[in-house]
């Protein structure tokens, strides 16, 4: 294929005569389809179809990932014109390097044909199916992990109408294999939840029950489908103008679907698919029998300080998480938050130092080819924050610790979703629970113990047991009345030195 200003397009075609290094290990035409993927974002392009490509040049199997866009039609349209191949440029500090993936056999857009992604659920050949929706797709309470059935999702299980939902997708999918009998199944979650598999089970047992799918269909998911979970890591800022020229400048071809990440990759996986699987562990996956001590490790070290510094930044006017980490102070604010709250609030996996996995983490986050925006960090925030954050108050608080340092990244999303930067300018509120938010703040003075007393009656953000806890609050308090007064960079600086 060719573009307008005459410059080929990668595809197929276009294989040979990229440079040798940036081959892809396979080609879609010529996988078989193991894996449906739901949300084709740039994380799963740059992490699940990049371990999957090596398992499969390394271990074989028909796992060709389809990949489904579940609304948007932008990505799904880049990747089809180019026969499902994409390029990932891998940053280092100082050296890049960009290969093209082969491992996505082919690609769907659920919201113009919801029926045909029902029914490849209950196709035989299909033996995973992995998640990368983010947070707020599952429709989950962040505190409790109970179901949030709202009008979308309870139309989903309660009509015939073609699903629209997430939940509703999975469940009209999981009766329909049931239906059809057609082997076990995995349903793997590789979004930034906590106990990802364990809620995603959850999510599908409350969906059975909300829709009365009782009886012989439930009892064929609850035989034949698991739900493991999973921990995963790695950096995949937005891809910008810059990311897609620096592909067609190593490739000698253009490539729509560009993405750039970071070198670092992780992804550990508890073993259990009945149906089988690629060989991961061939391209570097940990399989485990437990991942609940990585998941916690990653969100409440990688994700809990990724926010603060996000909210932070965002506050003090930077831009990516790089410059906000640059900030006089704020290396030091975090170290101690890594230090005496983090590493404080769980016990870390056989032989992992959290403070030592923190310097990684802040290494990473120093990367400055990496431009990762601070307010793509700060978005949906009601949704993260209570496994990057509020859980290590809550374990610490438990152990009796005070939580100085956690707290004061609550206090700057409460300053941050006021909506102004500390420079007058105006901050958006990217949130499921943006009115919830509002609201909440309409209806209080903006005196820093009001605003603290409104937001922290967010159940479904705040614990009980956290709301209550006045220590907590007065803590939060004094940091969002230094953050109100001074600004986060004087305060992070103060802080941190
Ligand atoms: C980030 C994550 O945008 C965010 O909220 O904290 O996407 C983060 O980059 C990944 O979890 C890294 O593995």
């Amino acid at each position: 294929m060719t573009s307008a200003v005459g410059v080929k397009r990668l595809g197929l075609g276009a294989i040979s005569s990229l440079p040798i290094e940036s081959r892809p290990l396979v080609r879609p035409d010529e996988i078989g389809s193991g894996i449906v993927h739901l949300g084709l974002g740039a994380f799963h392009r740059a992490h699940q179809a990049v371990f999957t490509e090596e398992a499969i040049s390394a271990g074989g199997g028909d796992w060709g990932i389809i990949g489904v866009a579940p609304r948007s039609t932008g990505v799904f349209d880049r990747m089809r014109a180019q026969d499902n191949l994409f390029s990932v440029t891998t940053l280092g500090a100082h050296t890049s390097r960009t290969r093209v993936i082969g491992s996505l056999s082919e690609v769907r857009h659920a919201a113009s044909d919801p029926a045909a992604i029902v029914a490849l659920l209950a196709d035989p050949r299909i033996r995973v199916v992995t998640l990368t929706v983010t947070e707020k797709a599952y429709q989950l309470d962040p505190v409790t992990g109970e179901l949030l059935a709202d009008e979308a999702v309870a139309a989903d299980l309660n009509t015939d109408r073609p699903p629209q939902t997430v939940p509703g997708l999975l469940i009209r999918g999981l009766l329909a294999r049931a239906a059809a009998d057609a082997g076990p199944l995995t349903l793997l979650s590789c979004d930034n939840l906590p106990s990802n598999g364990r809620r995603t089970h959850g999510l599908i047992g409350a969906g059975l029950a909300f829709g009365g799918f009782t009886g012989a269909p439930a009892d064929w998911i609850h035989h034949n489908v698991t739900f493991p979970n999973s921990m995963v890591d790695r950096i995949v800022p937005a891809a910008t103008p810059e990311t897609l020229a620096t592909a067609a400048r190593a490739l000698g071809v253009e490539d729509q679907a560009a993405i750039a990440a970071e070198p670092y990759t992780q992804w550990v996986i508890e073993d259990r698919f009945p149906g089988g699987r690629p060989a991961w562990e061939q391209a570097g996956a940990i399989m485990t029998d437990d991942a609940g001590q990585w998941e916690r490790l990653k969100l409440r070290t990688l994700n809990g300080v990724h926010s603060a510094l996000a909210y932070l930044g965002a506050l003090a006017g930077k831009e990516t998480i790089a410059d906000a980490l640059a900030l006089p102070g704020m290396e030091g604010t975090l170290r101690r938050l890594i230090a005496e709250d983090i590493a404080e609030s769980f016990r870390p996996p056989e032989g992992v130092s959290v403070v030592g996995y923190g310097d990684d983490v802040l290494a990473r986050f120093a990367n400055p080819v990496i431009l990762y925006r601070t307010h793509q960090v700060a978005m949906d925030g009601t949704q993260k924050l209570p496994q990057r954050l509020l859980h290590t108050i809550l374990d610490l608080r438990a152990a009796k610790g005070d939580a100085r340092w956690a707290t004061l990244a609550v206090a700057a999303w409460m300053r941050f979703v006021q909506g102004t930067a500390d420079d007058g300018t105006a901050l958006p509120l990217n949130d499921p629970l943006a009115d919830r938010i509002r609201t909440a703040l309409a209806d209080t003075s903006s005196e820093p113990a009001a605003v603290v007393d409104a937001l922290l009656h967010i159940d479904s953000v705040f614990p009980a047991a956290l709301v209550a806890d006045d220590e907590v609050r007065a803590s939060i308090t004094s940091w969002l009345t230094e953050l109100t007064r001074h600004g986060a960079a004087a305060t992070v600086e103060a802080a941190g030195t």
